[in-house]
């Protein structure tokens, strides 16, 4: 509210040009507001990388702001940056290469950054750098709850109206005890027009303008049965946007996790185009502009203009900072089974033998809270779970695994050891009178655990030991929910901002960190109980930037309709770019029962989704996938199959995310950067660069329109392998029984020849190739494989990671990276070339050794597709197929 009293304007920030220093790491200097004569130190760095960073903060502040610690995974590298102008007003940097320059501006105080020579953002160009000092409280009124009626009272001074010491949400007091301390500025991306990111909220993929309505909130909260279209944040947030043009991308990342506010807006501006000759008169363009407005409510500026130039390096930039997606153990990427609840042992077993009854793999069956002895989490509810170890010893034998859920509230109750403990040893939130924080959540009376804290950390990670956690085994993982935190009957369902952590800093002020400490904690307990040998796997509902590094997030409390599906799909591109590759929504929709063809469709969906898991209500019926009538049954079990036979594909993505920071999903225009059709697009998506995904959304659909990018690419259905006629839009006719995906010409996948009962069933299935020819009969893939759930694959480099290239009708298989080896008796067993010119004369494999075999082989002249069977060849060794 204080913050919007400022409009677009010249800044009252000048710059004192006389203060600039300049070290191997920074350059510094002062700058002053013209009114209140505050001074701010600015801090400008050049990260490796093409990164930069910029950090406004008090020169002399009253007390130390707060600044986000345990985000970004080191003190970034930086680079010199070197004085390359320095005349009245004006002060130029460059980076060693002379590639970027900054432009910093005295009066007003602004900053350019240009890229040889383009200009590509620029910073307080509109005036709106805000920074609330921070001041000893006014001497007629101390910040305590005394004032509490004060401020009910019905005459109100200035000052109350803008909430500088205390404000009012509905019959919430919010007492600021270090006064106002918020912080704001503008930038403004020159020649964008589409910009993403800033997730989560229920919205689609392009943001949009905000000019006439709300902002995008950053600001975690539990909103059940979340409205669609709407700016209000939900659960999580990443503050990471991106802007997109054909010639570049471009992100920034505003490193603040107190409330966070953005607006944006896109418009024309006149640029002037150089006249070429004396003769002519300069003319004029229209290009796009837009300028995004970030406020918080505390903390300091500390912003990373990430300057790309391509999609993928902004993501991998953004990794430098935040860290890549943690590997997944490969049992996480298969399909999980959940509902609220699976009522006892009886009832886990049930379901557990329904899906082999009616032959649908999966890997995973969860608990939620009622498997707790009242709320109390760590333990088992003694009537319904008699003996839980046993039940995972079933499991186990079963191949499969038990996810649990541990929500960060503990119940108030002095026989519960957890809180007991946590209370003598002082481990909870405070209020703002220093008594542990009470709220209301699932248990009742509930105190919340203090995750900011490091040592609370380590008690709580300390938990998950098997000696500790009763009734709990190594197949045994974990789910964190409700730590926005959700707390009942508090401000917005979440935590008062008074309330106060570690350290002394106000809830406010580290609020957006809560569930990314708590998803931290329990994966770091989970790795600790196998003496750091295994991967640990923790889903999530809250998050922030970094979170990838703990596991999984899901779209929280969705609603069982064709809308919610629909939205799902830009709201996981959307956490995708942001870093978090391993998301999904729950399928089937949480709330509601949806009708069996929506149903269907989500499964559709969700197989081809990062995180594959169907859920349900308490108050929804049940839902297991052969509880629709036959036919529904059989085309869920088709789609979940397909999921399956996809896992290497899907592993290997994972990998890449892992390791070069690649989003698994992607929007299509970052495969696409130079097509502007695909920048809006958020109907289908792309898994990896090779599959592009149409999943089904409306209702009673009998085709869908299908943007198959590129005109030089090629298209194949990936079912039937057949050619598509060319790329654009397509009509596609759709039946009940799957949904649209196509494999782009130039890739190789690798897949499963058929499904298991669960990913370690399928352990030593063969393999498949599915080689899809470009335009010049090219095409290339990989396949990582390591033991699916260790850490051997980074400690012991026991891994493999093998290449896949056809050229020349020559198909070879080559090792992408020496230092990495792992032993399996797998083969590929078939290869599949699509668009393949001709029937050929004879085909032979050469293995290694020399030796050479005649391959069988079968060519469909319908489809171009050309079938080589019963290879045999391994896995882990050198090979060519030639076909003449
Ligand atoms: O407010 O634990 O989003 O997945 O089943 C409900 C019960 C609390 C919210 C989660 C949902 C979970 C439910 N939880």
């Amino acid at each position: 509210r204080r913050q919007k009293l400022l409009h677009c304007g010249k800044s009252l920030y000048r710059a004192l040009l006389d203060s600039v220093t300049l070290s191997d790491e920074n350059v510094r200097f002062q700058i002053i507001h013209e009114e209140n004569k505050v001074l701010l130190q600015v801090e400008i760095c050049e990260i490796e990388g093409s990164i930069f960073r910029l950090k406004i903060d008090e020169a002399s502040p009253l007390r130390t702001r707060y600044k986000v610690p345990d985000v970004l995974i080191k003190e970034p590298t930086t680079q010199k940056l070197f004085i390359s102008q320095k005349e009245a007003g004006i002060l130029v940097l460059s980076s060693i290469n002379e590639d970027y320059k900054l432009q910093v501006t005295a009066t007003p105080f602004q900053v350019e950054l240009q890229s040889k020579g383009e200009t590509v953002l620029s910073m307080n160009s509109n005036g709106l750098l805000y920074f609330e000092h921070l001041q000893p409280p006014p001497s007629d009124r101390k910040p305590t709850a005394e004032n509490e009626e004060a401020a009910s009272d019905s005459s109100k001074e200035k000052q109350e109206d803008l909430s500088l010491w205390q404000e009012k949400f509905g019959s919430f007091l919010d007492i600021k005890a270090h006064g106002p301390s918020s912080v704001g500025v503008d930038f403004s991306l020159h020649g964008f027009d589409h910009v993403y990111g800033i997730p989560q909220h229920t919205e689609g993929l392009l943001l949009k303008n905000t000019s006439d309505g709300d902002a995008y909130r950053l600001y975690n909260l539990d909103i059940f049965g979340h409205k669609i279209h709407d700016k209000i944040g939900i659960y999580g947030s990443v503050p990471l946007l991106l802007a997109h043009k054909p010639s570049r991308t471009s992100g920034i990342f505003w490193l603040n996790s107190s409330e966070t506010l953005v607006d944006i807006s896109t418009k024309a501006v006149a640029e002037h185009m150089p006249s070429r000759s004396a003769a002519e008169t300069a003319k004029q363009r229209a290009v796009p502009l837009t300028d995004v407005r970030w406020m918080s409510e505390s903390g300091i500026i500390d912003v990373f203009l990430l300057m790309g130039p391509t999609a993928f390096d902004i993501f991998k930039q953004f990794a430098q900072l935040t860290g890549t997606q943690a590997l997944p153990p490969l049992f996480s990427l298969g399909y999980h089974q959940c509902r609220w609840n699976y009522e006892d042992e009886q009832d886990v077993k049930a379901v557990d033998a329904g899906f082999d009854e009616h032959d649908i793999p999966y890997d995973v069956i969860w608990l939620d809270i009622e498997h707790t002895d009242g709320k109390r989490y760590f333990t088992w509810d003694k009537k319904k779970f008699q003996n839980p170890r046993k039940m995972q010893e079933h499991l186990r034998k079963k191949k499969r695994k038990l996810v649990v859920i541990v929500d960060p509230h503990i119940k108030v109750d002095p026989m519960y050891t957890l809180y007991s403990q946590a209370k003598d040893k002082g481990y909870f939130v405070k209020d703002r009178n220093g008594q542990d924080f009470e709220g209301i959540c699932w248990p009742g009376s509930s105190c919340y655990l203090d995750f900011t804290n490091p040592e609370v950390r380590k008690w709580y990670a300390d938990q998950f030991a098997f000696k500790t956690y009763k009734g709990s085994t190594n197949i045994l993982f974990v789910w964190n929910d409700m730590n926005e935190p959700s707390v009942f009957k508090g401000a917005e369902l979440t935590m008062q901002k008074d309330a106060v952590h570690y350290n002394n800093w106000e809830h406010r002020e580290v609020h957006n960190l809560y569930g990314f400490y708590q998803q931290m904690a329990t994966a770091e307990g989970l790795i600790r109980r196998s003496l750091g040998k295994e991967r640990p796997f923790v889903l999530t509902r809250s998050f922030f930037a970094g979170s990838q590094r703990y596991g999984a997030v899901w779209t929280g409390d969705n609603t069982a309709e064709w809308a919610y599906l629909k939205v799902s799909i830009p709201m996981l591109l959307t956490i995708s770019m942001a870093g978090i590759s391993f998301c999904g929504a729950d399928v089937g929709g949480f709330i509601g029962d949806p009708e069996p063809e929506l149903l269907v469709r989500w499964y559709q969906a969700g197989a081809y989704q990062p995180f594959f898991r169907g859920h349900s209500n308490m108050e929804s019926k049940r839902r297991e996938p052969w509880l629709f009538g036959k036919k529904n049954t059989q085309i869920i079990r088709e789609a979940i199959r397909e999921r399956y036979v996809l896992l290497p594909y899907l592993y290997t993505l994972f990998y890449r995310a892992h390791t070069a920071a690649e989003p698994v999903m992607r929007p299509l225009w970052i495969e696409f950067p130079g097509k502007t059709e695909t920048f809006g697009v958020e109907n289908e998506y792309m898994l990896g660069n090779a599959l592009l995904v149409h999943p089904v959304t409306e209702q009673d659909a009998k085709a869908v329109s299908v943007l198959l990018p590129g005109s030089e690419e090629i298209w194949y259905d990936f079912r039937k392998f057949k050619r598509m006629e060319y790329p654009g839009t397509l009509k596609i006719p759709v039946t009940l029984e799957n949904i649209p995906v196509f494999q782009r010409g130039g890739t190789v996948i690798p897949l499963k020849t058929t499904a298991g009962k669960s990913t370690e069933w399928m352990i030593d299935i063969s393999y498949e190739l599915h080689v899809a020819l470009d335009t010049e009969a090219c095409a290339i893939g990989e396949l990582y494989l390591d033991d699916g759930h260790s850490f051997q694959y980074l400690h012991k480099k026991q891994f493999l990671y093998r290449k896949f290239t056809f050229h020349k009708n020559i198909l070879s298989s080559s090792c992408t990276d020496e230092s990495g080896q792992y032993h399996t008796k797998c083969v590929v067993e078939r290869v599949i070339v699509l668009g393949f010119g001709q029937q050929p004369t004879f085909v032979t494999a050469c293995s290694q050794d020399g030796k050479e075999k005649e391959v069988i082989f079968t060519y469909d002249m319908r489809t171009s597709a050309l079938t080589l069977d019963n290879l045999a060849l391994s896995v882990d060794a050198d090979w060519e197929i030639c076909i003449n």
